[in-house]
């Protein structure tokens, strides 16, 4: 439970069967309304000027054999990303040192599989151990588990597992063809059943309807329970993949989803995650406003670019916002 003892909390926010007309119509709710009643949720939930940073480490990078259409890493487009190897463990412990260095309590290590192979999993598991034994909380995205590797997972020291599942479930099949939408929340299932805390959201902009939107956060809000954390990215458009010319979403549509999410999850923690680039301040600063408590931090996301840590500490000092590690 991630509700702060010290505010009022209605238990009976957090519910479990949203219906797509509900969540449509707060999409449709007048702007004002719909942030007002998102931030006030927010700070019945979590401290209200705190945003949690993650650090993030693609361990290993391209090559990957699914299709996903806004994913510069898949084998089947031609973005400029050069496959790689699994990166070696003391290479990633390295890294994991520096950002504790830096002053990060989270690390993140993303894998550009379909799904780990059972040694990739021995090899990523000494990752996830070194990462515990700096201290630190542990949070992967591998692609589909098996549930004997969600298992060793959770048994090296995992905290969280990120999978998203991207979009509605009526709209998936136009952006990812090699696996369902099905499989996605059969991961999800296994992840939950080893007792790893579950980090599932999706991306928008990528030319989705707005029901697409509604219905991919009933999807996430009808888990029980609900996902610890909400990863929300807005479609970074790469060169050479299908998306790479998708048209631009309304700014205030993201930040609609955002709230929508927050309102229909207010005990888990919405991410502010891909996207952040191309944004402005202001754009970002209405993203917290909407319920958003959470951003990788570090100049590169997986393969894009993300704000520089000296940009994001001087917005958070704009915003009079603590930037906060862990949980
Ligand atoms: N291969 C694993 C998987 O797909 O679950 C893990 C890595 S994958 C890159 C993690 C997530 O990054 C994807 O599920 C997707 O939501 C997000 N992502 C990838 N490319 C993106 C892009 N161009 N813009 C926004 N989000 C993106
Ligand atoms: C998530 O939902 N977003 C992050 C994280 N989980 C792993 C990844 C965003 C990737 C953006 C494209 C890239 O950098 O390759
Ligand atoms: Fe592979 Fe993940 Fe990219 Fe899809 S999103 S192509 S599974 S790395």
């Amino acid at each position: 439970m991630q509700t702060n003892p010290q505010l009022a909390v209605a238990d009976n926010d957090v519910r479990h069967d949203w219906q797509t007309a509900e969540a449509q119509a707060l999409f449709e709710l007048p702007f004002m309304d719909l942030i007002h009643r998102a931030q006030t949720l927010h700070r019945e939930h979590f401290p209200a000027n705190e945003v949690q940073m993650s650090n993030l480490l693609s361990v290993k990078t391209g090559g990957c054999p699914e299709d996903c259409g806004y994913c510069p890493q898949s084998a089947h487009h031609h973005a400029n990303v050069a496959a790689e190897k699994l990166l070696p463990v003391d290479t990633v412990l390295a890294e994991a040192r520096q950002a504790k260095d830096g002053g990060a309590t989270r690390f993140c290590m993303g894998a550009a599989w379909r799904n780990p192979k059972d040694r990739d999993v021995d090899a990523i598991c000494e990752m996830v151990s070194g990462v515990k034994e700096l201290g630190m909380e542990t949070c992967a995205t591998l692609g589909m588990l098996t549930d004997d590797q969600a298992k060793r997972l959770k048994g090296a020291g995992l905290d969280y597992y990120n999978h998203n599942i991207d979009t509605s479930e009526n709209f998936y099949g136009e952006i990812i063809t090699t696996r369902t939408f099905e499989d996605r929340l059969d991961t999800l299932g296994t992840v939950r059943e080893a007792g790893i805390k579950v980090c599932a959201g999706g991306i928008v902009g990528m030319g989705e309807a707005r029901t697409d939107r509604a219905d991919m956060l009933v999807t996430l809000a009808n888990l029980t329970p609900h996902p610890e954390s909400v990863p929300i990215n807005l479609l970074v458009p790469v060169d050479g993949t299908p998306l790479a010319d998708a048209p631009d979403l309304d700014a205030l549509e993201f930040v609609r989803t955002i709230a929508v999410a927050k309102i229909m999850m207010p005990d888990s923690v919405v991410r502010l995650s891909a996207g952040r680039e191309e944004m402005s301040d202001e754009l970002q600063a209405l993203c917290l406003l909407a319920g958003a408590s959470s951003v990788f931090v570090g100049p590169k996301l997986l393969t894009t670019g993300n704000p520089g840590r000296d940009h994001d500490d001087a917005l958070f000092d704009r915003l009079g916002v603590t930037g906060t590690q862990g949980s």
